[in-house]
Formats: structure tokens, C-alpha cells, sequence
């Protein structure tokens, strides 16, 4: 059972429409995806059943205007829905974040009308599912290093390259791939069926493991000059789809917090040692006080990045900051939870330790703690210390 953790009532502040939606989502993985995780962790596969339901629920393509069969709603909508289901495991946040952000946006954002047409509604349903690849084996935190190329040919174009730790790679109908035409970057849409495009699933992961994670590789694929991204040049393009899953991130990863918090705090007013509820212990309560001191401050940084992205006034640093700070904050948390949990954390009767093996891959994915923080570097001090 879950007890909204809201202890400043920040979610008051919520209009009545985004209440109801953040209940319904809530009420949606306790009935729906708790039930099932375990299970699929164990068997490392994403529980592909659910699929529609989300695209019913509107979950795919948030704010991805209802023409093109999104739900058109806010990025504070967004946000809340990426809380409620990284609250059930990151890897169901990584399905919608990966299908919305990073694949919905940029074709709603640099395609063509035609492309926005064939693609964005199938896509908010749920029928076709869509991965991104931007990733490479040898160029992860540097992208812009990345060695698929593209080659104009009649007609259209050819692909020779890999991309790795694609999610949703193997389910994926559509890949939006990023490579290099004459030196600039590009993103090309490659349907699965395409001669010459291999997907390969990325075994023995013990972190994501109800996500599907592959290794993408094109080898003399071709491509119709109608799956270019017509509007997508440069290295910024998939650099501005990166801001909006971190955006997600930043809100899920307090989801992820949320749900080892109240785990850790109703094991331990149950759990005795000494004759005493574990929570009666003062080192206990301080570990417990540290969680909800965290996770409320998150919340507020959320919060208010919420309003900033609906007002337009949210920057990439800002971003940045709340996915480098949330993320950070829910790995610590899962572990404190852990250890309050004790032995029997170390179980799939719990929930925390599968959170916390997440977390791990949260924590490196879509800019790793170190790249956010020199991302936030660069801007407050004007000095770039990447390279
Ligand atoms: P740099 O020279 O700084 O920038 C190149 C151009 O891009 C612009 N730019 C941005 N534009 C939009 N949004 C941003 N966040 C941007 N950051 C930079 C910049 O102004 C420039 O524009 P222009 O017009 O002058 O050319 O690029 P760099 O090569 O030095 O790299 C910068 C760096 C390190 C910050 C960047 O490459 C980076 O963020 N690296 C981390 C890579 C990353 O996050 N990969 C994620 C892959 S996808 C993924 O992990 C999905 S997991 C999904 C899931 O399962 O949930
Ligand atoms: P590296 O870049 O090799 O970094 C190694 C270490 O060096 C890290 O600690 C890093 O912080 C540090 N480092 C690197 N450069 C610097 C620097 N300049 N200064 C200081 N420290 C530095 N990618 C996609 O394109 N699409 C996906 O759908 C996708 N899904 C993923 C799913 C999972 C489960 C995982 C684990 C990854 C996924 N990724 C995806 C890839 C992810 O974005 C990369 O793993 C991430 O960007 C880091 O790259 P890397 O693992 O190659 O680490």
C-alpha cells in the first residue's frame, strides 16, 4: 500500500485535472504493474501487455498536441506521469520517457508533415513502438564523436554503424537514428524491416531489467530520402530531445525515492529488534527524517521546473540540475531504505533493492552525474571542462 508522500502538500498546489490525473496514474501501477514487476524483473523482460494501456492512459506523448494523437497536455502533466511511474520501476518510466521524448518530440519537432502523420499516432497508441540511437560501443558521454555515418545514394541514404544500450531496441518498429551525413549530424527514421538493420538484446543486465535494451547495427542500409529528419542539423538536435527525457527523469527518479521511502518507513514500525519497533531508534528515524527532507526538496525543485518548462522559460541547465540532484538523491535513498530494511531488502519481496539496481543505470543514462554537473559547471562559470 501506498502513502502519498507530500509532506509540505506541494501537490495541492496541482490544479483539480492534474490531481485526477496523477490519481489515476497512481491507481494504475498499484493495481495494474506492482502486481506483475516482480516477475518480469526476474524473467528481465518488459511486460509488453501493458503497451496500449498506456497509450489509452495518454502516457505516450504527453504533450504532444492531440492532432497527431498526443494528449496535449502540460509538461507539469508530463512530470507527474513520469513520478507516478518510476514510483512503479524505472524501467516502465524508461518505456514512456524513451517513446515521448526521444522519439515522439523529435519527429514531432524536426519532421516532416508526412512524417508526423505516419508516425505520431501509432506511436501515442502504443500500436508502434519507437527507440533512439544516439549512443555508440566507443562514444557514450561524447556524442558528438560518433561514427555512423550516412552516405547520400539515389534516392536516399546509406547507414553503416552500431548504437548501443538502445531501450526499447528490440521492440522498436521505428529506430530514430543519429549519424553523421558530410560531418553533420543527422537523424534518419529506420523502420525494423529495413534490409541491412540488426538489433541484438543486451544480456546479463542486472539494473533495468524489465527494459529491453539492445545494440542497434546497420551495415549498407538503406534509407528513402522521406526518412531524413528534414529540420535536424547538427549535434544539437538530439541534444534538445535529451532535454526533454531529463526533464521526465528529474520527476521520476523522486517516483523511485517515493516508493523506498514508505517502504523503509512501514517496514520499520513493524519490524521489532530489542522489543521495540525498529523505527523507535533514533539512528532510524534520523535516516528516515534525511529521506523525506530529500525527497521533498526534489519535489519542490520539480515543482517549480514544472512551471518554468510550461512558461518557457526552462533552460538546459536547469534541467540538468534537477535530473544531476534527483537522481543522486533517489540512489541514496534506496540504499538507506535498504539498509533499514536489512536482510529481508535483499529480496524481490521487497521493492527497494530493484529500485536501487535502476537507479544505478538512471544515474548514468541520458548524461551521466559527471556531465551534469559539468554542464551546470560550463554555465555558472563560463568554462568548459569537458574537453
Ligand atoms: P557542444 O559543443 O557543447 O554542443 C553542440 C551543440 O548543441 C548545443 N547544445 C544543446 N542544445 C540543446 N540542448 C542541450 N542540452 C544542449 N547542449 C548543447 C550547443 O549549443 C551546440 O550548438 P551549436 O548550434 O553551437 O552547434 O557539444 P559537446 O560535443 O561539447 O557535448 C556536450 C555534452 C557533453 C554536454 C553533451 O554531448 C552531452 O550531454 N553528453 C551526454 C550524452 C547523453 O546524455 N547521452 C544520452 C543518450 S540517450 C539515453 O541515454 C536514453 S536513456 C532513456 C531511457 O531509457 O529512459
Ligand atoms: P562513458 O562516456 O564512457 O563514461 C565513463 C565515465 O567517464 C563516466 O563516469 C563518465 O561520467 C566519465 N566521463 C566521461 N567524460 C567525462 C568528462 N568530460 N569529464 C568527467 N567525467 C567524464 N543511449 C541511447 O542513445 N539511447 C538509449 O535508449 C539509451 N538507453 C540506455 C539504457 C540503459 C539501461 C543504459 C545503461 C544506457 C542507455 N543509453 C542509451 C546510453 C547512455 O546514455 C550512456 O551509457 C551514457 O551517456 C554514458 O555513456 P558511457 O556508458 O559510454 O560512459
Amino acid at each position: 500500500m501506498f502513502f502519498p508522500v507530500d509532506y509540505y502538500h506541494i501537490y495541492e498546489s496541482l490544479s483539480d485535472e492534474e490531481r485526477m490525473i496523477q490519481r489515476s496514474i497512481r491507481q494504475f501501477v498499484d493495481e495494474k504493474f506492482l502486481p506483475i514487476i516482480a516477475d518480469f524483473h526476474a524473467r528481465g523482460v518488459f511486460p509488453t501487455e501493458l503497451i496500449p494501456l498506456l497509450g489509452e492512459m495518454g502516457l505516450l506523448g504527453v504533450t504532444i498536441p492531440e492532432e497527431y494523437g498526443g494528449a496535449g497536455l502540460s509538461h507539469t502533466v508530463y512530470g507527474l506521469a513520469m513520478q507516478e511511474l518510476e514510483r512503479g520501476d524505472s524501467g516502465l518510466r524508461s518505456f514512456a520517457s524513451v517513446q515521448g521524448s526521444l522519439v515522439m518530440y523529435p519527429i514531432y519537432t524536426y519532421g516532416s508533415e508526412e512524417q508526423k502523420r505516419r508516425w505520431l499516432p501509432g506511436l501515442a497508441s502504443g500500436k508502434l513502438i519507437g527507440c533512439f540511437g544516439l549512443t555508440e560501443p566507443d562514444h557514450g558521454s561524447d556524442p558528438g564523436g560518433m561514427e555512423t555515418k550516412a552516405l547520400k545514394t539515389d534516392g536516399g541514404y546509406i547507414l553503416n554503424g552500431s548504437k548501443m544500450w538502445i531501450t526499447n531496441g528490440m521492440l522498436a518498429d521505428v529506430a530514430v537514428v543519429w549519424a553523421k551525413l558530410d560531418g553533420i549530424v543527422r537523424g534518419f527514421l529506420v523502420e525494423k524491416e529495413r534490409q541491412g538493420f540488426t538489433a541484438r538484446a543486451v544480456k546479463g543486465k542486472y539494473s533495468l531489467r524489465a527494459s529491453d535494451t539492445a545494440e542497434l547495427s546497420f551495415m549498407d542500409c538503406f534509407v528513402p530520402e522521406e526518412n531524413i529528419l528534414p529540420q535536424a542539423q547538427g549535434l544539437r538536435a538530439p541534444l534538445s530531445c535529451l532535454n526533454e527525457a531529463r526533464y521526465g527523469i528529474a520527476w521520476g527518479a523522486v517516483g523511485a525515492a517515493m516508493a523506498c521511502y514508505n517502504e523503509a518507513l512501514e517496514y520499520s514500525k513493524t519490524r521489532t529488534q530489542f522489543g521495540r519497533a525498529v523505527a523507535s531508534f533514533q539512528i532510524t528515524q534520523q535516516k528516515l527524517v534525511e529521506m523525506l527532507n530529500e525527497i521533498t526538496k526534489a519535489q519542490l525543485l520539480c515543482r517549480q521546473l514544472g512551471l518554468l518548462k510550461d512558461n518557457g522559460k526552462a533552460q538546459y541547465y536547469h534541467v540538468s540540475l534537477a535530473k544531476r540532484n534527483n537522481v543522486h538523491m533517489a540512489l541514496d535513498i534506496a540504499r538507506s531504505a535498504r539498509s533499514i530494511l536489512a536482510a529481508n531488502g535483499i529480496t524481490d519481496e521487497y521493492q527497494t533493492i530493484r529500485h536501487m539496481l535502476n537507479l544505478e543505470s538512471v544515474l548514468t543514462y541520458e548524461g551521466t552525474h559527471e556531465i551534469h554537473t559539468l554542464i551546470v559547471g560550463e554555465h555558472i562559470t563560463g568554462f568548459n571542462a569537458f574537453k
